[in-house]
């Protein structure tokens, strides 16, 4: 197993990236804003279903580069990158044979997005990994039918859908399977929304199994199984399934003996958001970046491309920063 970590370990950097249908209303729609993060406007701002899949007839990223996205990171001396394959909104981004809420079925745009930047971190040795959400707002066995008014958010949430086991069988899998089987070598599957009550942690260590057998060096994030509370951290692993942790916007104070990775963005939100203007300096991040790594974690930092494809430019000015920094102090 620290064979199979190995390059992970090394690695240390990597961009995470939040992209999806979201990037259209961009934090805003009929007038009101979202609080917080704008992957999550679909939920926050009560939007039908049938509403928010018009998004999707609309997504048309044309300036989207692949080779582009990946040399920003590769500058900024990052080793992976992690691209939401399929956020909460349920939107895929690839060509899925299993749904036609996909890039390819839905969109104008029509281009396998996975697949181009597979390609483009290979050409570049840059390891690729997607993020896949559990939890899915468009899918009626899922958590469609609680829309609008659902307020995943809750704390106590605890309405389930009766059929959600099905959805786990049928389409979540089979979705995880095209996307370890039609894009060569997965780095790793960083999972996501664990928490909802449907999903179970039988569920989460068969779906880490289930991994293991079609690509058995693919890394596995502990939001496989519910080995977390919350934002929280747990440091025990006890009987959780999952490779390393996952620490939301925070670095845990004295690292953690396990395997682990905090997660953070450049400004405030996840998803593009138009009135986000809260960059953090580069000074910062690169104290992030010493203060992670010094404690044995990694850093994968976030960028919120927009509905056009574009990563904004103070995330890039900032990552170039980093970069320069790393190449001048820390090139090992
Ligand atoms: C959270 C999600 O709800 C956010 O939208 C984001 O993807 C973050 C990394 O994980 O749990």
């Amino acid at each position: 197993d620290e064979e199979r970590m190995k390059w992970w370990h090394d690695a240390k950097f990597g961009m995470f990236i939040h992209w999806g249908l979201y990037a259209i209303p961009a934090g805003e729609y009929k007038g009101d804003t979202v609080k917080g993060n704008a992957e999550w406007i679909m939920d926050k701002l009560d939007i039908p279903v049938k509403e928010y899949e018009k998004y999707a007839a609309q997504f048309n990223p044309v300036k989207f580069n692949a080779d582009d996205w990946v040399s920003i990171a590769k500058n900024a001396g990052m080793k992976y990158i992690v691209l939401t394959s399929k956020h909460h909104e349920g939107f895929a981004m690839w060509d899925s044979k299993i749904s036609n809420y996909d890039i390819m079925d839905s969109s104008p745009f029509k281009r396998d997005i996975i697949k181009e930047l597979a390609e483009a971190c290979k050409k570049a040795d840059i390891k690729f990994c997607v993020y896949y959400s559990i939890v899915d707002w468009h899918h009626p066995q899922a958590q469609a039918p609680l829309f609008p008014n659902y307020n995943a958010g809750q704390k106590d949430q605890t309405i389930v859908n009766p059929e959600f086991p099905k959805y786990f069988e049928n389409y979540m899998k089979p979705q995880v399977k095209e996307l370890l089987t039609n894009y060569g070598d997965i780095g790793v599957v960083w999972f996501d929304g664990d928490w909802i009550a449907d999903y179970t942690t039988e569920m989460g260590k068969e779906l880490y199994n289930y991994i293991r057998e079609i690509q058995p060096n693919t890394i596995v994030n502990n939001r496989v199984d519910k080995a977390r509370t919350g934002m929280s951290i747990k440091s025990k692993k006890g009987d959780f399934a999952g490779d390393f942790f996952t620490p939301e916007q925070e670095i845990p104070a004295k690292g953690i003996p396990e395997a682990w990775e905090s997660c953070m963005t450049i400004n405030r939100t996840w998803g593009f958001k138009k009135s986000d203007h809260n960059w953090k300096s580069s000074t910062v991040l690169i104290q992030n970046l010493i203060d992670i790594v010094s404690k044995g974690g990694n850093f994968l930092l976030n960028v919120g491309p927009t509905s056009e494809g574009v990563i904004p430019q103070e995330s890039v000015d900032r990552l170039k920063e980093m970069g320069n920094w790393t190449k001048t102090n820390a090139e090992a």
